[in-house]
């Protein structure tokens, strides 16, 4: 008896058949695209998911959970896409992803069912023909329903025998990571968005109690949603934790209007544009005792920021900033232990500000390690440490603990309430992947621990000016990095990037091909914004020679 189900594949390929000659590609975040073109992509995607789960397998060996989560991030609302999220709830793993991209570039069934027919056989067979298992979300995008159907409609044809799924609707990113790594590993949570929002509130309460800190004193905050996902799931957390409510005002919190995510809001215009978004006035940004935070559209980033009176200057809190000031944190509680003998890191990009990495070295005497740009990247160095610090300057980023890190802490978690409050970070801080929502809460609690304001906290080093441009060229695929995309190996104009860097104060330059969008990037950093701009100018032009 053959136990794949090739009838019921052919059907629905069919049904939703590849564009002629296609040429898709898992990229940093799994397939992104315009919508219209994922219908074909979306069946391939299910497929990997279900083979993945049926190669991971538990220790009663049946087939792990896998999720899939259907968003574009902070793209514009045209746009949609697809990742596969793995059963630890990190990512799909690197060599998984050129058959991701093999698959979803079939233009026939016969191809298809000769990729992924062995791997189907081969992996059931090892569970005993169990079926897989699966979860799938989508964010608010207009497109979300329709691609999420096609996905349903071949697992509603598989269930019981094939496979087994439960689908969430609507997520953010970060609440399908946990969910997807609580359905494998129950000591880590309930697998429901209720059991995602308690282990939040939970911890965070308990970190306030534990350090006398009382609810009212905290730093209110305005969130700019995005007017995406995060804006309904922020409603949700508060209705489960009422003592926090008015701790919070939201704006961008449009859903309905599909037209409205990422537009002139979000946490990539805030970054990229350095200025307040719709909704956000200086008369709100300046209020007293008070934080501005925005998420992107599937809420697993967050940038911070205020507007100072003052000097009438916007100051942004972005990524670099968050990791440094959960890091004061992190060492201050360490600092109250009696020993410990835990290795802390902190993993940036090379986008991370120069005034960053240097506060990392020389005051937090921490090491500083630079990872290639993508989360899974970062994630995978965190790792490798006991308290492993991760950012991408853009506001991606989580902290992660280790096991020996909950060991070391129990001994402890009796005498000392900063072991106490360490091992509760461990909750409030997703593990799985940045959360904007997880990590807005531990901004605010660090904030309090500390005791110090939004400006102190700007105030922790200076940004260097800096500069992130874009080039069209003729092929991206071109440009080919080293040294964590530091370095150009092709084409052959390091030699004059390097020239230019040594020339200016304080400067840095890096190429590096997008891996979302056709173009290449380019960023300059230097002491001053007039060197900064020369340098970025002058970079861009070696580059243009390619376009
Ligand atoms: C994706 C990545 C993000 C990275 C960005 C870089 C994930 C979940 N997202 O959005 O971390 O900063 O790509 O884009 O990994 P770029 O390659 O176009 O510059
Ligand atoms: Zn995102």
């Amino acid at each position: 008896m053959s136990n794949f189900p090739s009838q019921t594949l052919e059907c629905i390929f069919n049904k939703y058949p590849p564009p002629k000659n296609p040429s898709f590609s898992y990229g940093t975040a799994g397939f992104r695209m315009n919508a219209s073109k994922l219908d074909s992509v979306m069946f391939s995607v299910a497929c990997i998911a279900i083979v993945r789960s049926l190669s991971c397998l538990n220790d009663s060996n049946e087939p792990q959970t896998i999720g899939i989560m259907i968003t574009a991030s902070h793209n514009p609302p045209e746009d949609n896409g697809v990742k596969i999220v793995d059963p630890f709830g990190d990512m799909l793993p690197q060599n998984w992803e050129p058959l991701a991209t093999q698959l979803s570039n079939c233009s026939s069934y016969k191809d298809f069912e000769s990729i992924i027919k062995p791997l189907w056989i081969k992996y059931s067979s090892n569970t005993l023909n169990k079926p897989a298992s699966l979860v799938i979300a989508r964010d608010t995008r207009e497109s979300g329903p329709k691609l999420l159907n096609i996905c349903i409609d071949l697992f509603d044809s598989l269930t019981n025998k094939y496979i087994t799924y439960k689908n969430f609707n609507e997520l953010t990113t970060p609440e399908l990571h946990y969910i997807t790594r609580s359905f494998n590993d129950s000591s880590f949570g309930i697998p429901t968005e209720l059991g995602y929002y308690n282990k939040l509130s939970n911890s965070l309460l308990e970190i306030l109690k534990l350090n006398n800190i009382n609810i009212n004193s905290l730093i209110n905050t305005t969130v700019d949603a995005a007017n995406g996902v995060g804006a309904d799931k922020l409603i949700s957390f508060l209705k489960t934790s009422p003592s926090l409510k008015s701790k919070f005002q939201l704006v961008n919190s449009n859903t309905n209007d599909p037209l409205a995510l990422n537009v002139k809001c979000g946490a990539d215009f805030v970054k990229t544009n350095q200025k307040l978004p719709n909704g956000i006035d200086s008369k709100i940004a300046s209020n007293e005792n008070t934080l501005c935070a925005s998420f992107d559209g599937d809420a697993d980033r967050l940038v911070c920021y205020f507007f100072d009176k003052l000097n009438n200057k916007f100051i942004l809190l972005d990524g670099d900033k968050i990791a440094i000031l959960l890091s004061r944190l992190i060492s201050f509680l360490i600092s109250k232990l009696p020993s410990n003998n835990l290795k802390i890191g902190i993993i940036q990009t090379a986008y991370a500000n120069g005034a960053s990495t240097n506060y990392i070295i020389n005051d937090l005497k921490l090491p500083s390690i630079c990872a290639k740009t993508g989360v899974k990247h970062l994630h995978h160095e965190a790792l490798k440490f006991d308290i492993g610090i991760y950012f991408e300057a853009n506001g991606h980023g989580t902290v992660l603990f280790s096991d020996k890190f909950s060991i070391e802490l129990k001994k402890f978690e009796n005498d000392y309430s900063s072991a106490k409050t360490l091992l509760l970070l461990k909750d409030l801080i997703n593990q799985t992947v940045g959360d904007a929502l997880s990590d807005l809460l531990a901004v605010i609690v660090s904030l309090s621990i500390l005791n110090i304001d939004a400006n102190e906290w700007s105030n922790t080093y200076h940004d260097l000016p800096n500069k992130l441009a874009k080039v069209v060229v003729k092929d991206r695929n071109m440009f080919v990095t080293t040294d964590a995309e530091r370095k150009l190996v092709e084409p052959p104009i390091q030699k004059f990037i390097d020239e230019l860097v040594v020339n200016t104060t304080f400067g840095r330059s890096f190429v590096r091909p997008s891996g979302t969008e056709d173009a290449v990037r380019v960023y300059a950093e230097a002491a001053t914004a007039e060197e900064c701009q020369k340098l970025s100018d002058e970079v861009v032009k070696l580059v243009e020679n390619y376009s």
